[in-house]
């Protein structure tokens, strides 16, 4: 996958196409392994929640929920951690930090999540709420809104026109219960779909439409794909209408999450392709896709495939004048050289978050870079880019290239010391011929495989 850019800006170049036509590469998010996406669109922002698999996870090793922001479906913003295990102190705190979704009401922000309790059967569902879509979430209750279960993982909500609030979930059989007007209590028992439907295995996601009620859902494991139900009810029946995402072998699991968003309609779900581009071994390390599609007259949904026949276009264009967190990323990697090893190389850059920072990246190595699509420089263009850096030690070095990683040089900035690791300074260089519209890469340059500095923000100067 990682040849996929020079493919991609060489294709372009040959059809003379502009840089304005960047389209998402899938998996979205590169920088650790994400999965169970969960979007919400909010102010006219695409709130991604997902789940977060370890970086060394064999099977599920899960701790904590993250959110990433866009408002072109192809540049992500990480806005770290909302929540974790540590939210609910009350649940067992390992691995269990399963499949989210939030929705908003009366301007709080309600975090559903299944995670564990001590015991047999051990699946329950926490409700965490917040001010504001990047939490931080707080428990809501003290204790499950839904007790314990075999089947009870992975919850969705969706508000019905009435202001009725509906909380489904479940694996491998479906449930719901009525949520009160508080988001946090429910009326009258779960009920269980019965007859379940056709290729149900879990993940389900459940929404509103012309209409028309859909409940998408990973089709039977293994490997899952993404199918879906209509209904003409909230509480069903519940009729299968086929396959958004084909069974896969080059997945095992999946999960879908679908919106609205500017006019276009998106799904987005997993797939495994980030872990085997770094090994040949299959373990729980998924990585978050996402697919524009159109719906059919009568509400249907396409078969997509997979993911590798599939994305999304990018909506607009980045403005380099404001302030651009680091940890706006449309794609990063490493190039890689001759002698390294198969697996070894493509690893880009991370992110990491503290109280007085909020998120930078992190992880900076020789050769290392970070793309940002469809960059407006405007006709007036760039003269000066501004970065704000930290770095321990001498060294180290921004190129800043268009629309290929071995594009044209605009320019290249030192970094140089700048005190200790998290002392943070703004550094400045001159660019030139950077107008128009391009994709820009931010090349990292050093010496040997050391992390070098981070990197917080930074911005383009007339
Ligand atoms: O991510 C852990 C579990 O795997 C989720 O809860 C399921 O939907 C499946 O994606």
């Amino acid at each position: 996958m990682f040849l996929r850019p020079f493919l991609t800006a060489f294709a372009a170049l040959a059809l003379g196409l502009s840089a304005a036509t960047a389209r998402a590469e899938n998996p979205i998010i590169q920088t650790r392994f994400t999965a169970d996406p969960a979007p919400l669109v909010h102010d006219g922002v695409v709130y991604l929640y997902t789940s977060h698999d370890e970086d060394d996870a064999t099977g599920f090793k899960m701790l904590d929920w993250r959110l990433y922001s866009s408002t072109d479906m192809v540049n992500w913003t990480d806005r770290g951690v909302v929540a974790s295990l540590k939210t609910f102190p009350w649940a067992v705190q390992t691995n269990d930090a399963w499949a989210p979704q939030v929705v908003a009401r009366d301007g709080k922000f309600y975090l559903y999540v299944p995670i564990s309790v001590e015991g047999s059967p051990k699946n329950v569902i926490a409700v965490a709420v917040a001010d504001n879509p990047a939490g931080p979430f707080k428990d809501a209750l003290g204790k499950p809104l839904i007790g314990a279960g075999r089947d009870n993982i992975d919850p969705t909500v969706w508000i019905d026109d009435d202001g009725q609030a509906y909380l489904y979930w479940g694996n491998p059989n479906l449930w719901y219960v009525k949520l009160n007007k508080d988001m946090v209590s429910y009326s009258g028992a779960p009920t269980k779909i019965e007859p379940g439907i056709r290729d149900y295995q879990e993940g389900p996601w459940f929404y509103k439409r012309a209409g028309r009620y859909y409940m998408a859902f990973a089709s039977t494991c293994c490997p899952e794909g993404i199918g879906y139900a209509m209904s003409d009810k909230p509480t069903g029946p519940w009729t299968y209408k086929g396959p958004i995402m084909d069974h896969d072998p080059r997945a095992t699991g999946n999960h879908p999450g679908i919106i609205d968003y500017k006019g276009g309609s998106y799904v987005f779900g997993f797939s495994y392709e980030h872990n085997f581009a770094l090994t040949p071994i299959h373990h729980e390390r998924r990585s978050v896709s996402v697919a524009k599609f159109d719906y059919n007259a009568d509400g249907t949904l396409p078969n997509l495939g997979w993911w590798d026949k599939a994305s999304a276009p990018q909506i607009g264009t980045l403005d380099p004048y404001r302030r651009v967190e680091a940890e706006t990323i449309a794609w990063t990697s490493r190039l890689k050289r001759e002698r390294d090893r198969p697996y070894a190389w493509a690893l880009g850059v991370t992110t990491a978050q503290d109280d007085r920072t909020g998120v930078y990246v992190t992880r900076i190595q020789d050769r290392g870079y970070i793309k940002v699509a469809g960059v407006d420089f405007g006709q007036a263009g760039a003269r000066t880019f501004v970065a704000s850096v930290a770095n321990g030690r001498p060294g180290g070095a921004i190129e800043l290239r268009l629309d290929r990683v071995d594009g044209p040089v605009i320019g290249a900035l030192p970094v140089g010391e700048t005190g200790a690791a998290g002392q943070w300074r703004e550094r400045t260089t001159a660019v030139s011929a950077a107008t128009g519209v391009h994709d820009l890469f931010l090349v990292f340059k050093g010496s040997g495989d050391a992390a070098m500095f981070d990197f917080d923000y930074w911005r383009f100067e007339h």
